[in-house]
């Protein structure tokens, strides 16, 4: 279904950017990477070289979509903002990242609801720049589209958010972020890490997609996995049919709850403070 007419995609007009634009992506890429080594994925760290190009400033989307293609064959494109659930899905699916041209103002440094082209560049495509991740991200894609014809997009979108957004993962060296919602912020990736008030469970594929979230402030629970080869895992063993019908006989779970079955972990076993 992807036309020119309906990807909703538009040139990115990378010559337009103000110095001023450039400068605010330089701010605000200076202050994650140096934030983020100790507290990020490694994989993240590794694909964020990605994002290192020949202009300083807002990244080029056609000059970062070759590197990206290399790396693993998938592309960024410019949209104006969200697009409609299915057209989202179709790129995902075809290895196509859709990007919010437009970069926040310099007094929204710090939060922004709608994603710019830093929390969509910056937060989402080290990761897309490695290949397990890449392939996760295509799969919940080709997902998308399948749970769109089976009416279950809410819970669908909820592993989207858990995962992709909000994501956290053990290592061995101590618990670290990896979604794009939290790497892309300064003050969400202290929190998810360090603060005593969020629930911090194992990732269960089941219960996240039964979990509410929060649009509005920092998330209340997430989810930790092992790996992202174990993520993939998860999501190419489940067959996702059968539990959308199980799912629609079950009650939501608030985005602040502990339920029986979850393996909560404590925050001895957290992050290590060596960083
Ligand atoms: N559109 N541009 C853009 N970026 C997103 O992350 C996005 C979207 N449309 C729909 C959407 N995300 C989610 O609601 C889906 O994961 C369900
Ligand atoms: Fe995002």
């Amino acid at each position: 279904m992807t036309d020119k007419a309906t990807d909703w995609t538009i040139p990115q007009n990378w010559a337009a950017y103000t110095p001023a634009q450039h400068a605010t992506w330089d701010t605000l890429f200076a202050r994650q990477a140096k934030l983020l080594p100790g507290r990020v994925a490694d994989e993240f760290i590794t694909g964020l070289d990605i994002l290192r190009l020949s202009k300083p400033g807002i990244p080029d989307f056609d000059e970062l979509s070759e590197r990206l293609m290399k790396a693993t064959g998938w592309q960024v494109l410019a949209v104006p903002g969200l697009v409609p659930d299915d057209v989202f899905f179709d790129h995902l699916a075809n290895r196509r990242f859709v990007a919010g041209n437009f970069i926040r103002r310099p007094d929204q440094l710090d939060y922004l609801q709608e994603p710019d082209v830093f929390h969509d560049v910056f937060g989402h495509v080290p990761l897309l720049a490695n290949t397990v991740f890449a392939d996760y991200m295509q799969a919940y894609g080709i997902g998308g589209q399948r749970a769109n014809g089976l009416g279950a997009i809410r819970n669908l979108a909820r592993l989207y958010w858990y995962t992709v957004e909000f994501g956290l993962v053990q290592t061995a060296q101590g618990l670290r972020v990896y979604g794009a919602g939290i790497a892309s912020s300064y003050s969400e990736t202290l929190f998810a890490l360090d603060d005593p008030s969020p629930n911090r469970i194992a990732f269960d594929l089941r219960r996240i997609m039964r979990t509410c979230y929060r649009i509005d402030d920092f998330q209340q629970s997430y989810f930790v996995i092992d790996s992202f080869a174990a993520l993939l895992d998860a999501t190419l063993r489940t067959d996702f049919g059968p539990l959308y019908d199980a799912l629609a006989t079950q009650h939501d779970i608030a985005a602040d709850a502990i339920v029986a079955d979850d393996r909560v972990l404590s925050r001895g076993t957290q992050s290590h403070v060596q960083r």
